[in-house]
C-alpha cells in the first residue's frame, strides 16, 4: 500500500469532535482562540491581523473538516463514479468568504470576531487571492469545482500549485510593469501539504526494446526525476455539507538526485539540482491564448498529469481494482490541451507497466478521457515539436506515433487514400517543423469533444476540426459555460442577493432558473426603485474601493461602462478606446457641447501577456487617453477613464455588481464563450456586444430590447475577408473615425510624440486582423442607443432586472448538469 492508502487504525471517536454548524458564537470564539493560541502561538492581545486572519481561516477549516473526512471515507467505500478535472489553471479568488458562506458561518464569524474586538473586514482584506490562472479558462475551472461540490458530485480537481501565480500588474508612466505574485509569503491556511505522499516523476532518457516471452515490447529508461508533493484544498459545497478536494502539485528535488551529487562532494551541483526541480512549479505562464512552446511549460504539463494519473490509479482506487471497469469509475476531463499529455501517460502505464494489450488499453482510454476546447484562434492551438517532446518524453512520443498510425489507418478505411485529408488529419504535422497537434490528439483520444458556447461548438465542428467531425459525428457536443452564483451573486452582490431572496424566497442560489420569478417584479415600480438603489449602493462601494486602492474618484450619476478581461487584440479594447476618443474629439473640436454628453465613467481592467507588445502598447494608450481626458476641463467632468491596475477576481467582485454597461465586443467568431458577459448580466448590467460566443445565447434569452447588438456576424466577417478587407477605406470614409485616429496619431495623447502609438495606428490602417475599423460605425451607433436608453432610468432598470431574471441558464450548476448528461454520465450522488 502507498502512504496515502488508509491504515487500519480505529477509535470510537474516529473523527475529532469539532463543533459542526449551525453553531453558537461562543463555540466559534473558543475554537478561534484555540487556533490563535495553539497554532499561531500568540495571545489575542498580542496578535497581529495576520495572526487573526490565519486563526479565523483555521476555525472555518475546523468546521468543514468532519465533512471533508467523511466524504473521503464514503467515496473510498462506495467507489461512486466521479470526475477528475485536469486543469493547469484554477483562478480561485479569495477563500475565506466563500468557505464561510458554504458552511453557513458568515454571521457567526462576524459576531464572534466582534466579541473579540476584531473587525472582520480587516481580516478579509488580509487574504491574498490565489491567482493560479490567467483568465476565463482558469476561473471556469474554479466555478466548475464549486458547482460539483454543491451538487454532491464526486470530484477531484487536479492542477499545479504555482509558487508564483499570475503577475501583479503595476503601471509606470502608463505602461505595464509586472511584479512577481509572491502569494505564499505569509503561508497559506487553506492548504494541506502531504510530503509523505510525494510521487517521483521521471523525464528524459531513452527507450529500448526487449523480448517479453516472444513479443517485442518497448520500455522507457528515463534520465532524471523530480518529486511531486500534493497539497490538498477543501472545496465545500454550498449548504449541503459536501466537501470535495482540489489537489495541486508542487515540485521538488528527489533526495536520491541531490544526495548523489552531495556524496560526490559537489554541493553546488546539489543545490542547482534542487533549484532546477523546484522550477517546474515555480511560476504560472502568463500567456493567455498564445502558447509559447517552451520546454518548461511541457515539463509543467507532464509533471501534473503524471502525478495526477498515478495518484488516482495508486491511491484513490482501491488495491486490486479491475481496470476494465475504470469507465464506470472515472472520467478525466481535459481542460483545453494543456493536460493532453495525460493520454499517452495513461497508455504507457497500462501497456508498459501493467502489461495490458494495446487495443484494450486504447479502448479504455477512449472511454475515460474527454476534451474541452476553449478557443478558435488557430495560433492558440497547442503544438509541441517532435524534437522537444522526444527529448523530454521519448516513450510518450512513440506512443503518440502509434496512436496516430492506427488512427490514420482508420481514416483510410473510411475515406480512402485521400492523401490531402490524411495529411490534414494527422496528429503529427510536418510544417513548419515536425510537431504534435495536441488538439488532434485530444480529439482522437476523447470520448467527447466540446466547445464552450453554441456558436463556438458549431465553428469548432465546421471550421477548426471539420474532418474530425465528419469522421466522428457523435463525438462533438456543446456545453455552454456558466458561472457560480455563490461567488458572483451571493458574495459579490449581497444587496442584490437579499433583494432577490425577499422577492423569491431562498433556494435560487442552487436553482438559478428561479430568477425567472423576477420578471413579474420588473413591472413593479417599487421593486424597480429598490433594484436601482442596490445598483447605486454598489457604485458607492466600488467608489470607496477604488479610492482606497488607487485614489480614483467615481463621480455620482455617471453611467458605469466597464470592459474587464485580458488584453487581446481579438477582444478589441481598441474599439472601446476609439469610442472614447470620438466622444472627446467631438467636444474638444467644438462640434458637440459637453453638456450634451451622457456622463460616463469608463472602467478598464486588463493584463497583457508580458511578451505581447501590441497588447502592452494598447494598455499604454488607454492610460494615456485617460490622463488627457480626465484632466481636460472642456469635458466638464462628463467623461472619466479609470484603469485600476491588477484586475483580478477580488476586484471583479466589486466592479461587476456596480456596472451599468458590459462591454463584450470581440470580433464575431473569435471569443469562444466569455464568462464575464454572464457575470455582468446576472448582476444587472446591460450588454453592448457582438454576435459572438455566449453573447448570442445571452441575447436570445434576455431579448433584443434588453441587449445592444452591433457589428458583423461571423458569416459577414468571412464574406468581408473573402471580398478583400481594406481597413484604410473605412478610415477614409468615416469622418468620426478619421478624426479620432488622427487625434491619436497627432501625438495628442503622447505629449506630441507621434511615434509612440504609430504601431497601433498603422496596424489598424493596414492590417486590422480583428476588423476594428469595419465594426466602428456600428459600434458608435449602438453606443448612441445606449445613451438614449440611459435617459429613461426607470426603463433601463426594468431592462436590467429582466437581464437578471432571464440569465439563470448561465449558472455553472447547469453547465455541470450538461457535462453529466452529455459527457460524464456520473449518476447523481446520494444525498
Ligand atoms: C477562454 N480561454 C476563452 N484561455 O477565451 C473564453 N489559453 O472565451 C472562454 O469563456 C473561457 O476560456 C472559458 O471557456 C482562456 O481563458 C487561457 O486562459 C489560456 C491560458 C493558457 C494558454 C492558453
Amino acid at each position: 500500500a502507498t502512504p496515502t492508502q488508509p491504515r487500519a487504525a480505529t477509535h470510537p471517536l474516529a473523527i475529532a469532535p469539532v463543533p459542526s454548524p449551525p453553531s453558537s458564537v461562543d463555540g466559534f470564539v473558543k475554537q478561534f482562540l484555540l487556533n490563535l493560541n495553539f497554532d499561531r502561538g500568540v495571545a489575542l492581545s498580542e496578535s497581529s491581523v495576520t495572526d487573526q486572519y490565519f486563526a479565523l481561516a483555521y476555525t472555518v477549516r475546523d468546521y468543514l473538516m468532519a465533512r471533508w473526512l467523511e466524504d473521503q471515507k464514503r467515496q473510498r467505500d462506495t467507489q461512486a463514479k466521479g470526475v477528475c478535472y485536469l486543469s493547469a489553471e484554477y483562478l480561485l479568488g479569495r477563500q475565506l468568504d466563500n468557505n464561510l458562506l458554504a458552511s453557513r458561518l458568515t454571521d457567526v464569524a462576524s459576531e464572534a470576531m466582534a466579541q473579540c474586538g476584531i473587525d472582520i473586514e480587516a481580516l478579509r482584506a488580509e487574504e491574498v487571492e490565489p491567482g493560479l490562472g490567467n483568465g476565463g479558462l482558469g476561473r471556469l475551472a474554479a466555478c466548475f469545482i464549486d458547482s460539483l461540490a454543491t451538487m454532491s458530485v464526486p470530484n477531484i480537481g487536479y492542477g499545479i500549485r504555482y509558487e508564483y501565480g499570475i503577475f501583479r500588474q503595476t503601471f509606470v508612466d502608463g505602461q505595464q510593469v509586472e511584479q512577481p505574485d509572491a502569494w505564499l509569503t505569509y503561508g497559506n491556511p487553506w492548504e494541506f501539504p502531504h510530503p509523505e505522499a510525494a510521487q517521483t516523476i521521471w523525464f528524459g532518457g531513452y527507450t529500448e526494446t526487449y523480448d517479453d516471452g516472444g513479443v517485442t515490447r518497448s520500455r522507457w529508461i528515463p534520465g532524471w526525476s523530480v518529486v511531486a508533493v500534493p497539497y490538498n484544498y477543501m472545496v465545500p459545497g454550498y449548504h449541503n455539507g459536501r466537501v470535495n478536494t482540489l489537489r495541486l502539485w508542487s515540485a521538488g528535488a528527489t533526495s536520491s538526485f541531490d544526495l548523489r551529487e552531495f556524496n560526490s562532494g559537489d554541493y553546488q551541483e546539489a543545490v542547482r539540482a534542487q533549484v532546477f526541480a523546484e522550477n517546474i512549479s515555480k511560476v504560472l505562464y502568463p500567456e493567455d491564448s498564445t502558447p509559447q512552446g517552451k520546454e518548461l511549460r511541457l515539463q509543467q504539463q507532464y509533471f501534473f498529469c503524471a502525478a495526477s494519473i498515478r495518484d488516482f490509479l495508486d491511491n484513490v482506487l482501491p488495491e486490486g481494482f479491475d481496470l476494465e471497469r475504470l469507465p464506470e469509475r472515472v472520467i478525466f476531463q481535459l481542460n483545453d490541451t494543456h493536460p493532453v499529455i495525460a493520454v499517452p501517460e495513461f497508455m504507457r502505464i497500462l501497456v508498459d507497466e501493467r502489461g495490458m494489450e494495446w487495443d484494450a488499453a486504447w479502448a479504455l482510454t477512449q472511454q475515460c478521457f474527454a476534451y474541452t476546447c476553449h478557443t478558435l484562434l488557430p495560433e492558440a492551438l497547442e503544438v509541441w515539436s517532435v524534437d522537444l517532446l522526444g527529448r523530454l518524453l521519448p516513450r510518450h512520443l512513440e506512443i503518440i506515433y502509434r496512436i496516430n498510425e492506427e488512427f490514420l489507418l482508420e481514416v483510410r478505411e473510411k475515406f480512402g487514400d485521400d492523401e490531402m485529408r490524411i495529411r490534414n488529419m494527422s496528429i503529427i504535422s510536418e510544417f513548419p517543423q515536425r510537431s504534435v497537434r495536441m488538439a488532434y490528439l485530444a480529439t482522437v483520444a476523447g470520448a467527447k469533444v466540446n466547445g464552450v458556447a453554441e456558436l463556438h461548438s458549431q465553428l469548432l465542428r465546421d471550421k477548426v476540426l471539420p474532418d474530425f467531425s465528419e469522421f466522428y459525428p457523435d463525438k462533438f457536443t456543446n456545453v455552454t459555460n456558466g458561472v457560480t452564483p455563490r461567488r458572483f451573486i451571493r458574495l459579490a452582490n449581497p444587496a442584490l442577493a437579499d433583494l432577490i431572496t425577499e422577492a423569491l424566497g431562498a433556494g435560487w442560489t442552487v436553482d438559478l432558473e428561479r430568477l425567472r420569478g423576477l420578471e413579474a417584479h420588473a413591472e413593479d415600480p417599487e421593486f424597480r426603485a429598490r433594484f436601482a438603489e442596490v445598483k447605486a449602493a454598489n457604485k458607492r462601494r466600488l467608489s470607496e474601493v477604488l479610492w482606497h486602492r488607487d485614489r480614483f474618484e467615481v463621480s455620482d450619476g455617471h453611467l458605469l461602462d466597464v470592459m474587464v478581461k485580458r488584453l487581446h487584440e481579438y477582444k478589441r479594447q481598441m474599439l472601446k478606446l476609439l469610442h472614447i476618443v470620438t466622444l472627446y474629439e467631438r467636444v474638444a473640436s467644438g462640434r458637440v457641447a459637453a453638456s450634451d454628453l451622457t456622463p460616463r465613467t469608463f472602467i478598464f481592467g486588463a493584463k497583457a501577456a508580458p511578451g505581447y507588445d501590441m497588447a502592452k502598447r494598447i494598455i499604454h494608450l488607454i492610460n494615456s487617453v485617460g490622463s488627457v481626458v480626465n484632466a481636460d476641463p472642456v469635458l466638464e467632468g462628463r467623461l472619466k477613464v479609470l484603469f485600476p491596475p491588477n484586475y483580478n477576481v477580488t476586484l471583479a467582485e466589486r466592479v461587476i455588481p456596480a456596472a451599468d454597461l458590459s462591454e463584450q465586443i470581440s470580433l464575431a467568431g473569435k471569443e469562444a464563450s466569455g464568462t464575464g458577459n454572464m457575470k455582468f448580466a446576472l448582476n444587472g448590467a446591460l450588454t453592448i456586444g457582438t454576435d459572438d460566443g455566449a453573447n448570442v445565447e445571452i441575447r436570445e434569452l434576455v431579448g433584443d430590447d434588453n441587449f445592444f447588438l452591433f457589428g458583423q456576424t461571423e458569416p459577414e466577417v468571412e464574406a468581408l475577408w473573402a471580398r478583400g478587407y481594406r481597413p484604410a477605406e473605412f478610415y477614409r470614409e468615416n469622418d468620426d473615425l478619421r478624426r479620432a485616429m488622427d487625434l491619436i496619431a497627432s501625438g495628442a495623447f503622447s505629449g506630441g510624440d507621434r511615434s509612440v502609438f504609430e504601431p497601433i495606428m498603422s496596424n489598424l490602417l493596414y492590417d486590422d486582423r480583428f476588423m476594428v475599423l469595419a465594426d466602428y460605425a456600428s459600434y458608435i451607433d449602438a453606443q448612441e442607443r445606449v445613451d438614449a436608453a440611459y435617459q429613461d432610468q426607470d426603463a433601463w432598470t426594468r431592462s436590467a432586472i429582466l437581464n437578471v431574471a432571464r440569465c439563470g441558464f448561465f449558472s455553472s450548476d447547469r453547465s455541470m448538469r450538461d457535462y453529466i448528461d452529455r459527457i460524464w454520465h456520473t449518476p447523481p450522488a446520494p444525498a
